[in-house]
């Protein structure tokens, strides 16, 4: 396989299934290890798999994803995932909250391990971010069929719904439901831009929402989840190791800043006599660099909407969304504080009235031990060396599920650690490295 980037184009590097380069990146110093590479390479399964995904949802424009929950470009890469799993005879269902499960097993026979992880994606987002988790799992169990392997315990691959939150607004949706982090009724009230209520949108894709709720026995049912995905950062490449493991997430929140002030005509109001909420924003967003450069955080706002949004007018009303995350809750707590305490003093000198509200929060998740561990030894036995542990500020289901459940995260090598962008990629090298790790896994843990 080359060591090429994979781009998200359909039409881009996504190599043919070419012969194994000599010496890739999953340490091909044994025979198991070059078998393996080789199998993958040859298996059509991942290419194929990436080149069928690679065009639901991507727009042409500006090369990035938008599959957003519950929308057209959802349905299809739902309806992708639903056709791999019935083309390797594995047992489908749809969980009350949306969630999608293919299953080798009983599923009622308990302590299942499941892998997997999310199709939605961010607004132009990569082809990465949830995708190289779902079909390196599906790869990772038809590479495992070519092993011969005997599984002693049910495995599962699993979708989670709605994980970006670029919707409706709240993070890994599907997942915080079935943990009962989410109520039902919560959930009834999220709404999109165009105030369409989330059931609603789950019942024009063909779900009944009035199902929505905690999950236990399904949780119960299952002894471990690991989510492969690949790394948002560089730690990896800088390190120069294909494979790290995760130690933990930062406690991360989103919250919505919302400046009103006074409609008025751009032309003809004094200075003097406006209430322009723009410029309370524009001074919010400085404040937050500030506050997370002092604090060693990050804080951004990335999405804003305006309103009438004339070029001729002063807006009534400006939103603005922040995104912060922090190693420690502590330090989160003081950076949004600090945003909020300056975005108020301004607000008060501008006579523009402020509201602040919390749309979403996950606190710090610190993953158990004993399965990282585990993980740890599986993986070094391959690489011939210890797999990095490091810690990671963006979230994932594996975070929201490791308050129910022993979870862990396996990360890719991202090269230049762009994500939540159309410019995100992987080496192929990298991704056959990470489905092998996955197969050693999920060997180690339901087999034999
Ligand atoms: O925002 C995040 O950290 C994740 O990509 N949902
Ligand atoms: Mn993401
Ligand atoms: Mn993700």
């Amino acid at each position: 396989m080359t060591s090429e980037a994979i781009s998200g184009a359909p039409g881009g590097t996504t190599p043919g299934a070419g012969a194994v380069a000599a010496g890739t990146a999953a340490g091909a110093g044994s025979r198991h290890a070059r078998q393996g590479e080789e199998s993958v390479a040859r298996g059509a399964s991942f290419h194929e798999m990436w080149r069928e995904l690679a065009p639901l949802g991507r727009d042409s424009g500006s090369g990035g994803y938008r599959r957003y929950a519950w929308t057209g470009a959802d349905a299809d890469s739902r309806a992708w995932f639903r056709a791999q799993a019935e083309s390797r005879g594995l047992g489908y269902e749809v969980d009350r909250n949306g969630n999608q499960w293919a299953w080798l097993g009983d599923p009622l026979a308990g302590d299942a391990v499941v892998t997997g992880s999310h199709l939605d994606s961010v607004p132009d987002g990569g082809a990465f971010d949830g995708p190289l988790g779902v079909v390196s799992s599906f790869a990772a169990l038809d590479e495992l069929r070519r092993r011969g392997a005997r599984f002693t315990r049910p495995v599962a691959i699993a979708n989670f719904g709605d994980e970006e939150g670029a919707r409706f607004g709240l993070a890994c949706v599907g997942s915080r439901l079935t943990a009962g982090q989410l109520t039902a009724d919560r959930a009834q009230e999220l709404r999109d831009a165009d105030g369409v209520p989330l059931p609603r949108a789950m019942e024009s894709a063909g779900y009944d929402p009035s199902a929505i709720g905690p999950d236990p026995e399904r949780l119960a049912r299952i002894g471990a989840f690991v989510e492969l995905h690949v790394e948002q950062g560089r730690a990896l490449d800088l390190s120069g190791d294909p494979l790290g493991i995760a130690s933990a997430i930062w406690p991360h929140g989103r919250w919505r800043f919302d400046f009103h002030g006074e409609a008025n005509h751009a032309g003809t109001t004094r200075l003097a006599d406006r209430r322009d909420p723009m410029l309370t924003y524009a001074e919010t967003v400085l404040a937050a660099r500030r506050e997370a450069e002092l604090a060693g955080a990050v804080a951004t706002f990335g999405k804003v909407s305006v309103e009438p949004n004339g070029v001729n007018a002063i807006p009534s009303l400006v939103r603005g969304w922040l995104d912060s995350r922090a190693a420690d809750q502590s330090v989160l707590d003081t950076v949004v504080a600090g945003i909020e305490a300056a975005a108020r003093d301004r607000a008060e000198r501008a006579g523009v009235d402020l509201r602040v509200v919390r749309e979403s929060f996950t606190p710090v998740v610190e993953f158990e031990h004993a399965l990282r561990d585990e993980l740890g030894r599986i993986l070094s036995h391959r690489t011939g060396a210890p797999v990095p542990v490091l810690g990671t500020g963006a979230g994932h289901d594996a975070g929201i599920l490791s308050g129910s459940i022993p979870t862990a995260m396996l990360f890719v090598r991202n090269p230049t650690g762009v994500s939540h962008s159309p410019a995100e990629s992987a080496a192929e090298d990298d991704c056959v490295a990470g489905i092998l790790a996955l197969a050693d896994v999920l060997e180690g843990l339901a087999c034999t």
